[in-house]
């Protein structure tokens, strides 16, 4: 495949699967998603499925501390095992819904979940920043319906965050936001 020179490079063990939901499964998981309630603590809402992760205290709460990965998201998450990506279904999902200028700070996903940590985003395409600790910094841009996995060195050691702003640069158009839902799913290590 031609790849342009301009092409931002991906950081260091990060897999991008466009397109990996299909239109079915991406419409089946928004209407679930929207059908159950959203926690208010945060500047942005969530959902916590599986284990709890206490955002105020920076803990992570026993296995079964959040209500059951719902029947679709559970489905997902099967698949993301089932396609080799975990070695077993993620017992955490977190729904992380962005509204315009909503955005989420850098940060490394803590250790004590496992090596592997996938995205899969819903409704709209925003970039996320990667940052490296010499200071490296690369954008990929989350399609809607892609499956992002940050393994390696771009889920131990590189930084993740979205931008808070209005709008977005995308294929050198100016694209304003309107509202993104991604779904995280980690293991949790010693379950
Ligand atoms: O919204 C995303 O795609 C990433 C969410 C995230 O980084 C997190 O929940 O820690």
């Amino acid at each position: 495949m031609a790849m342009s020179l301009f092409e931002p490079s991906l950081p260091p063990g990060l897999i991008f699967v466009p397109n990996w939901l299909s239109d079915e499964e991406h419409s089946a998981a928004i209407v679930e998603v929207d059908s159950l309630p959203f926690e208010n603590t945060l500047s942005r809402r969530v959902q916590q499925y599986g284990t709890r992760y206490d955002y105020a205290q920076a803990a992570l709460q026993d296995l079964g501390s959040a209500p059951k990965i719902p029947p679709l998201l559970a489905a997902i998450g099967n698949r993301l095992a089932a396609e080799g990506y975990f070695s077993r279904a993620p017992d955490q999902v977190i729904v992380n819904e962005y509204v315009e200028n909503q955005g989420i700070a850098p940060h490394i996903d803590r250790l004590t979940f496992g090596q592997a940590v996938a995205t899969v985003s819903l409704l709209e395409t925003w970039p996320m920043d990667f940052r490296s600790p010499n200071g490296d910094e690369t954008e990929v841009l989350l399609e809607v319906k892609s499956l992002v996995v940050m393994t390696g060195e771009s889920r131990s050691a590189w930084t993740h965050s979205i931008a808070r702003r209005k709008s977005d640069l995308i294929g050198g158009l100016r694209k304003p936001r309107g509202r993104r839902i991604s779904l995280t799913y980690r293991t949790v290590l010693g379950e």
